[in-house]
This record gives C-alpha cells, sequence and structure tokens, in this order.
C-alpha cells in the first residue's frame, strides 16, 4: 500500500459485527473516519513524489526521516491509516479463543490466561487518557508479548514488535452505541476478536 493510498472495502458488512459492533457505527467509522485520515494523507504527500513509493509502514515508522512539516500530519494521519486497517481486519464474531498452540502457550506464560490478557487490554483501555489506542504486541525476536497503550494516532515501534490486537479508544469508535461507556465498549468488543488472525499476526512475525 504506497501513495495514493486508497479506501480499502472490509471484507465484511457493516451489520457483521452486531449486536456488539453497531451498524451506524461501522458505517461512520470506516466510510467517513478512515477515509478522512486516508484523504489528509494523501494531501499532505501530494507535493512530496519522492515519499510516493514508500510503504505506509515505512512512513509511520521512519517519521523522523520526513521533512518537518510533514512530521505531524504523517503521524496522525498515516498513523490513523494504519492502525484501522490492523483493526477493522481484527473483528470478526464467533471465533473461538484460543486453547492451544503457540499463540496461546504465549499468553499462558505472559498472562496466565485468556481471561487475564483481556483483563489487562481492559485496564489498559480504561487508563487512556482521551484518544488512543491499546495494543498487544509481540517481539519479534523472542516472541514474548506486552500490552502497551498509545495515545491519539501513534503507532507502536513496528521494527521491533509484531501487532497482536489493537483496540481503538477513540470516542468515535463507540459513542453511538455506548456513549460515554467506554467499559461496556470495551466488553462489546472482546466477543468480535477475530483471534484466528491475532494467531496468524503473532505467528507471521
Ligand atoms: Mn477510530
Amino acid at each position: 500500500m504506497t501513495y495514493p493510498f486508497e479506501l480499502q472495502p472490509l471484507n465484511y458488512s457493516y451489520d457483521a459485527l452486531e449486536p456488539f459492533i453497531d451498524t451506524a457505527t461501522m458505517e461512520l467509522h470506516h466510510g467517513k473516519h478512515l477515509n478522512t485520515y486516508i484523504t489528509n494523507l494523501n494531501t499532505a504527500l501530494e507535493g512530496y513524489p519522492e515519499f510516493h513509493d514508500w510503504t505506509l509502514e515505512k512512513l509511520v515508522s521512519n517519521l523522523d526521516l520526513l521533512p518537518e512539516q510533514l512530521v505531524t500530519v504523517v503521524r496522525n494521519n498515516g498513523g490513523g491509516v494504519y492502525n484501522h486497517y490492523l483493526f477493522f481486519e481484527l473483528l470478526a464474531k464467533d471465533v473461538a479463543q484460543p486453547t492451544s498452540g503457540t499463540f496461546y502457550d504465549a499468553i499462558i506464560e505472559t498472562f496466565d490466561s485468556v481471561e487475564n490478557l483481556k483483563d489487562e487490554l481492559k485496564v489498559n483501555a480504561l487508563g487512556v487518557f482521551g484518544s488512543g489506542w491499546v495494543w498487544l504486541v509481540a517481539d519479534k525476536e523472542s516472541g514474548d508479548l506486552t500490552v502497551v497503550k498509545m495515545p491519539n494516532q501513534d503507532v507502536p515501534n513496528i521494527e521491533k514488535f509484531v501487532p497482536v490486537i489493537n483496540l481503538d479508544v477513540w470516542e468515535h469508535a463507540y459513542y453511538l452505541k455506548c456513549q460515554n461507556r467506554r467499559p461496556e465498549y470495551i466488553d462489546n468488543f472482546f466477543n468480535v476478536i477475530d483471534w484466528k488472525k491475532a494467531e496468524a499476526n503473532y505467528l507471521n512475525r
């Protein structure tokens, strides 16, 4: 994925995650919010052909190589595009939690149980002040799992860590359905994690 970035369709319908994530939120979140990040990123890069062959991953993990006037706009909007694609790809209903295998073993080693991992994600998601994301990332070399929270659209260090799960805790992700009840949104999210995709993210690190 390089400039000009385009809104990729979801591989499921906007109502596929009901009742956990509602259709109206998905329409707005994917069709409007993500699309705005894409438009802003393209506008910012338009006059900089030297970055038109940079992948999204390269852009968001090399902010220090960009000209000063591009840093913030790529950090916010490139991050917005990168984070949302990962997030939307990780959503599916009725996928069983892992009960065996390499990914499961890594979860047990760090968190003792899948339930504890979810608790850790929830505590961190509730701890994001304002807008941001919570991530389960794996060290590319050791495979060790860590939960981290990041402000705004900041991307974790993806040269060292591979994203396994990410959770959007911006209010636009849940306000239509849950209003100010972030805990309810997080509990709903736990019903739509595509654990098979998370496992693939972990194994492909
Ligand atoms: Mn969002």
